[in-house]
């Protein structure tokens, strides 16, 4: 078997080098000698694409003559990251690729730095939405994603003197390898108008809706690559266009500079990803850019299924199920009403029936400010026919209620659909749960809240529609390939067959006590680390020592996140060695990557000050580097796989029912970091997986929480009372970070003095800094340490995207997996 492998490597090899050279000659028109990385690269992903392209059709082929039940996974956000290193390593052929390019004196390394990552996304809801595909594809589930085809993904972050800058994505600036444009299934949809009532033969009242203006949406495909190679799905972008035909009657009727804003208006469609995370802005272009990319994905896949069964819908349901990525396209469910009344002539029951049975929809916050709420003016401008039908849905719904509780006028105001008040709005939220036939939070305790304080009516009314799917992450992206060295150490103690089967893992656990083992794990930790440093020392000139503790916080910049409660630690870090010189504390290097929303001036304000502060202390002789501050720029999934498997220690410190999950907290333990974290989100089931003794559990709990701001919580109590807080916040005051600009780090002392510091970072201050002794205590234990970091990369299995998704194929897809030959 050995030799049939090597063989098969040694040709591989073969195959892969001629077409990396003919895709050099004849797709790039260079050669060898002239080609650069770019080119290399290029050269290297054409090469790799063959083959995904090959796997496609066949998957395609396959799931078309097994006509199978496919989910279709809808999502305003795709954070792909880098495809090269991701398909080879689930196609297999790494090694074979990496020693191909070798012979051509060329570094796969080198050459995977030239991707730009495909940044369609802000976060946790995004990168999701990417590792379930991955899982999909993996577990040879028939699946598409959905999504928007943006231009600019989110922004790229620069740093100048301390603050955040934020400049243009251009990831397709020189054409992207891996996608495909499909002009064959251009999509139109439809904008603006007004609606005519009509009256039919039938008597039957019929609605037809003139539109103002039609858009195209062309179709540029991403295949997905399983693990394995043998299912390579797609993720289906839309890309707005002018449709041409509707502008030349604007072009008769206004003229021709009409005609050409025209064309402007509808490529702005897609243009640019927004970059708010958790804060709804109420923005037009949102509302159609999420019209546009749902209407286009509802009439493609009944395009697929019409292909197969005409105009027979009654099976509709057995081949479709659709899931909503939160709320954004929750728009939706009235568009594929309106399709099936307005268009199919279906009777509204009819299609309600259908509708109820298709969607199902995932909550990924509670934060009020991030539930999208739409005024009704603006929706009746641009989507006229849909505000009727989802008035039309709720009145049916009110119904519905009143018999559940009659009379009961505050039970409807609660349930409703539409909020009236000074500016009548549309909960999408609301029309998501009633649309759909399962709705899931996304950890445990984040799915208790949902069904106990975000709809206690819902839960009430449909007990079996609200559950939980506790998120997961992909195993392959997240440790076999941003970890080589780890990866290499684990296949060797437990064979190879981790990445699809992540409890496996378990089987290090005879490990943890090994002196070897820990010395070995503790190894590849160093040297993960000596990369990192390198990559601090070349990006902001500081120099790091490997044998300090990383300690890494990396995700959105958001007050609930508490990134400024981390930054007050460290503050009061500073001031106990300047204060006692000898002050006994491991060498620590705090390091942080987060990304501000451009309008979000507190998350800015963070920002500044840990530079500033990082810039005072990284200077500092007196702190003999016993304490170094990093904030990388413009953090990323490339970013996230260079830093996560370099740290120690994983900063999860969200105000306690804040956080819905976190997946950045099962990708640090995944690769032996060690968590100091709140009881929220999915960091309640780490802490359930790796037990109590091997994490940092810290601060008030949800009900705590709860309670203190009942009974009135006063942030001053926490600064008269603890000398340590005010020392800190005074310090804020102070110009001793900002010299010759005092008062410029002021706003975070207000918002947590002067404003009542709404996430109750004071009230955990204290129990935080109790809980970082204990890190540092721990970590110079150093066997203590390893054992731990062991038993957290051991015990991570249950946190796979594959369980997530087999989770929902069970309890919401009901979904067979469908075998492609290879
Ligand atoms: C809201 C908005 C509002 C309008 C502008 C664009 C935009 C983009 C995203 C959002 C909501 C983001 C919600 C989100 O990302 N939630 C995160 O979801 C993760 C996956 O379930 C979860 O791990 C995180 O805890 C949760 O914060």
């Amino acid at each position: 078997i050995k030799a049939k492998a090597q063989s098969d490597g040694q040709s591989y090899k073969s195959d892969f080098k001629s077409s990396i050279i003919r895709h050099l000659h004849c797709t790039l028109g260079t050669d060898e000698n002239k080609a650069n990385n770019h080119a290399w690269w290029k050269a290297t992903c054409a090469a790799m694409q063959e083959r995904v392209l090959e796997g496609l059709r066949k998957t395609q082929k396959t799931h078309y003559l097994n006509d199978t039940r496919a989910v279709h996974y809808f999502s305003a956000e795709f954070l792909m990251g880098r495809l090269l290193s991701n398909n080879l390593q689930n196609f297999g052929l790494y090694d074979a690729a990496a020693e191909a390019l070798k012979e051509l004196g060329v570094e796969l390394a080198d050459i995977m730095e030239e991707e730009p990552d495909m940044a369609l996304g802000n976060g946790g809801l995004g990168r999701l939405a990417a590792c379930f595909i991955d899982s999909l594809a993996t577990m040879e589930l028939p699946a598409i994603g959905y999504g928007i085809h943006y231009e600019h993904g989110l922004f790229r972050q620069e740093i100048k003197s301390g603050a955040q800058i934020e400049r243009p994505d251009s990831w397709r600036d020189f054409g992207n390898p891996w996608e495909i444009c499909r002009p064959e299934s251009i999509q139109e949809v439809s904008l603006f108008g007004y609606v005519e009532t009509k009256y039919g033969d039938n008597g039957r009242i019929q609605k037809e809706w003139h539109p103002g203006s039609i858009v195209k949406g062309v179709p540029w495909d991403i295949p997905v690559v399983g693990y394995g190679g043998k299912t390579v799905n797609v993720l289906r972008l839309w890309k707005s266009e002018s449709s041409g035909y509707f502008n030349w009657d604007v072009f008769n009727a206004g003229g021709y500079v009409d005609a050409q804003r025209e064309n402007v208006q509808a490529e702005t469609i897609s243009k640019v990803l927004y970059p708010n995370d958790e804060t709804e802005a109420g923005k037009e272009l949102r509302l159609i850019q999420q019209y546009f990319f749902c209407s286009c994905s509802l009439k493609d896949i009944i395009r697929r299924y019409k292909r197969a069964h005409g105009d027979d819908w009654s099976r509709f349901t057995d081949q479709v199920v659709i899931q909503l990525n939160d709320t954004h396209p929750a728009i939706s469910i009235p568009e594929l009403m309106r399709i099936l009344v307005d268009r199919a002539a279906l009777d509204w029951d009819k299609a309600w029936g259908i509708c109820t049975k298709v969607f199902a929809y995932t909550n990924h916050t509670l934060l009020p400010e991030a539930l999208e709420k739409w005024p009704a003016r603006m929706l009746e401008k641009i989507l006229p026919r849909h505000l009727e039908i989802i008035y039309e849905i709720n009145h049916r719904f009110m119904a519905e209620v009143d018999k559940k509780w009659p009379g009961d006028t505050s039970k409807k105001t609660k349930l409703s659909i539409i909020e009236e008040g000074s500016e009548k709005m549309v909960r999408m939220g609301h029309l998501s749960v009633i649309g759909s036939f399962k709705v899931n939070g996304v950890a445990e305790i984040h799915s208790r809240l949902v069904k106990q304080n975000l709809f206690p009516e819902f839960n009430e009314l449909w007990p079996d529609k609200l559950t939980n799917v506790t998120n997961g992450i992909t195993p392959r992206r997240w440790l076999k390939a941003c970890n080589p060295p780890l990866s290499r150490l684990i296949d060797k103690k437990i064979g190879e067959n981790w990445p699809l089967d992540l409890k496996k893992l378990e089987g290090l656990l005879e490990y943890a006590d090994n002196k070897t083992f820990q010395k070995q794990f503790m190894q590849v930790k160093q040297q993960n680390k000596q990369l990192l440093a390198d990559e601090i020392k070349n990006t902001l000139n500081i120099d790091v020592d490997v044998n300090a503790i990383f300690d890494v916080q990396i995700k959105r910049m958001h007050e609930y996140k508490r990134q400024h409660l981390n930054l007050l630690h460290i503050m009061a870090l500073y001031r106990r060695i300047l204060e006692n010189p000898d002050y006994d504390m491991h060498p620590r290097v705090f390091i942080f990557g987060a990304k501000a929303a451009p309008g979000y001036k507190l998350a800015k304000d963070i920002i500044f000050a840990i530079n500033k502060v990082a810039d005072k202390i990284n200077q500092d002789p007196r702190v003999k580097n016993k304490l170094k501050v990093a904030f990388l720029p413009n953090y990323r999934v490339s970013l996230a796989e260079k830093m996560i498997p370099a740290s120690d220690v994983s900063e999860q410190i969200s105000t306690a029912g804040k956080e819905a999950s976190g997946t950045g907290n099962m990708k640090l333990a995944l690769n032996g970091a060690l968590t100091i974290g709140t009881l929220d989100g999915a960091n309640i089931e780490i802490a359930e997986e790796v037990g109590e003794d091997n994490i940092f559990i810290f601060g008030l709990n949800v009900d705590e929480v709860h309670e203190l701001q009942e009974k009135g919580y006063n942030p001053h109590d926490y600064y008269y009372r603890d000398p340590e807080i005010k020392a800190v916040l005074d310090w804020l005051e102070t110009d001793y970070f900002t010299p010759g600009k005092p008062g410029a780090l002021v706003s975070i002392k207000q918002s947590l003095l002067d404003y009542g510091d709404p996430y109750f970072v004071l009230a955990d201050f204290r129990a935080y800094a109790d809980a970082q002794e204990k890190v540092d205590k721990a970590y110079r234990d150093k066997d203590r340490w390893a054992r731990m970091a062991i038993i957290n990369t051991a015990k991570m299995g249950k946190f796979t995207s594959d369980r997530s998704i087999q989770d929902y194929v069970e309890r919401i897809w009901k979904l067979q997996p469908c075998t492609v030959d290879k």
